[in-house]
């Protein structure tokens, strides 16, 4: 055992362990299946307002699960995914940016952007070294995009990586899943896939691999982290879909890109095929199912065309205006939990890491413990009683980096009131999230004093966390 597993441990785990936590653990370990798609928008799936977009299979599992209407991400990719396999803030954690971002130099912008590390330190530890512990298989399949190849899957507390890299994006979603990407014209590949065949799909074959390895675990209690790369860009839809959904387009709907609307049917029928494939082999009642995405849909151009748009919500990926770290969350557990329920407690993607081990029922018996303070609080009691409060004064955001959305920038939830403050001029803007979700109206002024608490609540958490800061150049 590492020496890390210090005895800091997860109280929380053992706070609130329901009758079914308990009797599901002590009979048998829940299996979990993580899956994250990559960039996709808080209303691109229809059970969360597209009207466009066709994903049945996860309408359907929003219909015997929980549905979080104000779940957050971090605004982009690998931030996201560390403070997922963590439950630490991608701002405690300096992993503020994706990994190709805090590895290049900065630009001629009007501040130096903070300082980010590119790969998720091994002191660091992650749910897999967690469910490693408590005898669990663990699979990564899938975008990584948390570290070099000192830093792998492999390094984390899997015991098996196929498709995780280094790399955000793969540089085509078609077989053979290589080539040049970007204006830099780098070679990516997807490794972990074999020889393959011409018309093979890299979301499909994704898949492939993933089943087999449910298989392959026969009736050892297994934790598969699914982490598709689609629909993140390149947007590769398969031909005959892109060709379903150019028909389909209106003026006047929301989602109006057939490519993308493509990529998001072929993620839905492969949770499809992961769905039927548990059932089939009778281990829908022992397997939690957790759907959720890295961050705000991407609302740049891509082949002269939007690649989606978060309406009603502002903006998307980069910003934390809502757009860019709403996204969606479902989540099913087995056994005679509220089917069909919708959540609307704000929840965020660093409450999985304690979640995940309350419902897995891992607690210090096991032996296990996070490197640090964590961020997350476990919502399993949302997922019994949809309806009940979380016990959090206030969600933070942080992102001292620009992009296409935004300038460097800090932000804090709570309840209702939503403050920006954005470094370039320590200019601050306040948002009624009930009144005004497409945060439109800026009350900075109006409501001066509830400005200045929640400034002064950002300042002290971002002091608490160390979070890294622009600097003047
Ligand atoms: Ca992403």
């Amino acid at each position: 055992m590492n020496g890390k597993w210090i005895c800091r441990v997860l109280c929380l785990a053992v706070v609130e362990a329901s009758l079914f936590c308990a009797q599901a653990a002590s009979v048998r370990p829940l299996n979990v299946v993580l899956i994250l798609a990559d960039d996709l928008g808080w209303t691109d799936l229809g059970c969360y307002g597209s009207d466009l977009h066709q994903t049945p299979h996860l309408d359907q599992l929003a219909r015997e699960g929980v549905r979080f209407t104000q779940a957050y991400a971090m605004p982009v990719c690998s931030p996201s995914r560390a403070a997922i396999l963590t439950g630490r803030h991608a701002a405690r954690l300096g992993m503020t940016i994706w990994r190709e971002g805090a590895l290049r130099p900065s630009q001629n912008e009007k501040l130096l952007p903070a300082q980010a590390i590119p790969d998720l330190p091994h002191s660091e530890t992650t749910l897999a070294e967690v469910f490693k512990a408590a005898g669990y298989l663990t699979f990564h399949v899938g975008k990584w995009h948390l570290g070099d190849a000192d830093h792998s899957p492999e390094t984390q507390g899997f015991d098996l990586n196929i498709g995780g890299t280094h790399w955000g994006a793969p540089a085509t979603y078609f077989h053979p899943f290589s080539g040049p990407f970007g204006q830099e014209r780098e070679f990516r590949y997807v490794p972990g896939l074999g020889l393959g065949k011409p018309g093979d799909y890299l979301t499909d074959r994704l898949t492939d691999e993933a089943l087999k390895l449910i298989e392959a675990a026969d009736s050892r209690p297994f934790f598969l982290n699914l982490w598709y790369y689609t629909p993140h860009t390149p947007l590769d839809g398969k031909p005959g879909l892109v060709e379903k959904y150019r028909t389909r387009i209106q003026p006047g709907l929301r989602h109006q890109n057939p490519d993308y609307a493509a990529m998001i049917e072929t993620l839905d029928t492969n949770v499809g095929r992961v769905l039927a494939h548990l059932k089939k082999r009778k281990l829908t009642e022992r397997t939690v199912i957790i759907f959720a995405s890295d961050n705000g849909g991407t609302i740049i151009q891509h082949r002269g065309r939007q690649v989606t748009t978060n309406h009603p919500l502002r903006s998307g990926k980069g910003s934390l205006y809502e757009g860019g770290i709403r996204v969606p969350l479902i989540v099913r557990l087995p056994g005679k939990t509220p089917r069909g329920g919708t959540c609307e407690q704000p929840v965020i993607c660093t409450d999985l890491f304690p979640t995940l081990l309350e419902l897995c029922g891992l607690t210090a018996t096991n032996g296990v413990a996070p490197a640090g303070p964590l961020e997350g609080i476990s919502f399993a009691s949302l997922l019994r009683e949809p309806g009940a409060r979380l016990n959090r004064e206030a969600l933070f955001f942080h992102y001292p980096h620009y992009y296409m959305t935004t300038t460097p920038v800090s932000a804090v939830r709570s309840g209702d009131w939503k403050l920006l403050e954005y470094f370039a001029d320590q200019r601050v803007e306040l948002y009624n999230l009930a009144s005004d979700p497409g945060e439109q109206n800026d009350l900075a002024q109006q409501k001066s004093e509830e400005a200045a608490q929640l400034r002064d609540r950002l300042h002290a958490w971002r002091a608490e966390v160390g979070a890294r800061v622009p600097s003047a150049r």
